[in-house]
């Protein structure tokens, strides 16, 4: 007797999850499958799973193709299963090709091709809970989102959308997705957009995808003035639609920590915050040869903002620019100063220059430190006058850390209205407003 182990969440119980058991037990004779424990799901970085573990297994049950329910409890229990229950082939889904081939030394390990659409008509309405993104743009962020994506429950990464269609072929083909050349078809295969394009081309992509009533998430800087970031966000209210700016750090764990405890009035009131990033570019890179659209701070420049709006708001009585700048004026290196009433900020980035990329935020009783990589807060510390009196924390930051706003953005879209404040549309629509000022301060606004 083949005896075949499988192993999955299966949330949402869907097509791709009917297939993939359907095929399984086609390879044997006896089908094991292993459903994961919510503490499992907790610790592999699984966001957002909505059915308990109960229904899970039910509906793994109705399928009837299992022969055997059990539940995967830790990262090393597959080993031990294949061992316990005598298995001869180990399978799951090619989004995994690769990452088992570990069990290859006690039992056949096959990967079975995912399935691409799991929304036929049929199933729409049953899985009218799970969302199904549409990529535009196949840059380097768009390569990082997938796999991201397939960590959150509730959504399928269904194509993408590129008018260079090779580009967007060679992405379908690395991910197991559609390539779409025609943006109307595009839109009919999707219900929510992530937009990974260039930055100048994300105002027509988001009110395109507005118009077309899909909720959009979009790579940071959104827009590049201010009032197209009003528009927006007035369309999508109109239409009922969620819209979010895509900056990492303002949905990840750490730093939302890192804000709740700035703001307890432990370090008294704060009266400065300086935020540096910086990462060295090839000087034939995209952000340093565009020199419209490219350099610094329009690069970098939402991730050193965001604590300093976060914890002294959009209020300030002052802003200045100060660059650094290659031959052709682009900015290598720029600084942004601000006086607000009750304290000051500098928010610093570079490409062509590198610094220490540090988060302080320093207030009447105590400061709060968080060193590079604070943009993926894992870890800080608050010290005081008493050199001795320091105290640590830590907070997980899982993979590339896309995932939380991918589930933030999910859970917006659900109706639950808390994700919104961990970037508000005031702080993205500000952000926008300092795009703006910069590019015209360096002579670049006739370009928009
Ligand atoms: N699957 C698929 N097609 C999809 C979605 C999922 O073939 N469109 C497959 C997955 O590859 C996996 C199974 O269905 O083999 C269950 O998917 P999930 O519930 O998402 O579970 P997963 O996180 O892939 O866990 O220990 C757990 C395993 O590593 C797999």
């Amino acid at each position: 007797m083949k005896k075949v182990i499988t192993y999955g969440t299966f949330d949402l119980f869907h097509e791709g999850h009917y297939r993939l058991l359907q095929r399984a037990k086609a390879l044997g004779d006896y089908l094991i499958v292993g459903v994961t424990t919510e503490a499992y799901d907790r610790t592999r970085g699984k966001l957002n799973v909505v059915d308990s573990l109960v229904t899970r297994i039910e509906n793994v049950k109705k399928t009837g193709f299992a022969d055997e329910i059990i539940i995967e409890e830790s990262s090393g229990q597959k080993f031990s299963d294949i061992k316990k229950y005598e298995v001869d082939i180990f399978t799951v889904g090619s989004d995994w090709v690769g990452y088992f081939d570990y069990l290859k030394d006690y039992c056949e390990v096959i990967y079975l091709e995912r399935t691409k659409n799991i929304s036929s008509t049929m199933l729409r309405e049953k899985n009218s809970r799970i969302q199904r993104i549409g990529i535009i743009g196949t840059g380097r962020i768009a390569d990082r989102f997938v796999p991201e994506a397939r960590q959150v429950s509730g959504v399928n990464t269904q194509g993408v959308y590129n008018p260079h269609i090779e580009s967007a072929r060679r992405f379908a083909e690395r991910w197991e997705i559609n390539a779409y050349e025609d943006m109307e078809t595009f839109y009919q295969a999707v219900d929510i957009v992530y937009i990974a394009s260039p930055h100048e081309t994300h105002y027509e992509y988001i009110r395109s995808a507005l118009e077309h009533g899909k909720h959009v998430l979009c790579e940071k800087p959104m827009v590049l003035q201010k009032e197209q970031a009003e528009k927006l966000f007035a369309c999508a209210q109109e239409k009922g639609l969620v819209l979010c700016e895509g900056i990492k750090t303002a949905y990840c764990p750490g730093f939302h920590k890192l804000l709740g405890i700035a703001c307890s009035g432990t370090i008294g009131s704060i009266r400065n915050v300086e935020a540096c990033f910086t990462k060295l570019e090839a000087s034939e890179s995209r952000e340093l040869t565009d020199r419209v659209y490219g350099g610094s701070f329009t690069e970098l420049g939402s991730y050193v903002m965001l604590p300093v709006l976060k914890l002294f708001g959009k209020d300030y009585k002052s802003v200045r620019f100060d660059s650094i700048r290659d031959g052709s004026g682009l900015d290598l290196f720029t600084k942004v100063s601000l006086c607000y009433p009750t304290g000051i900020a500098t928010a610093t980035c570079g490409l062509g220059v590198k610094s220490e990329g540090r988060l302080l935020i320093a207030g009447t009783r105590g400061y709060l430190v968080a060193e590079a990589p604070w943009w993926k807060t894992s870890y800080f510390e608050v010290h005081y006058e008493d050199a001795g009196a320091v105290e640590k924390y830590s907070e997980r930051f899982l993979g590339d850390g896309l995932r939380y706003e991918i589930s933030d953005f999910l859970s917006m879209i659900n109706g639950n209205k808390n994700g919104g404040f961990k970037l508000s549309r005031g702080e993205s629509v500000e952000l926008a407003g300092l795009m703006e000022r910069f590019m015209r301060e360096n002579g670049r606004e006739r370009s928009f």
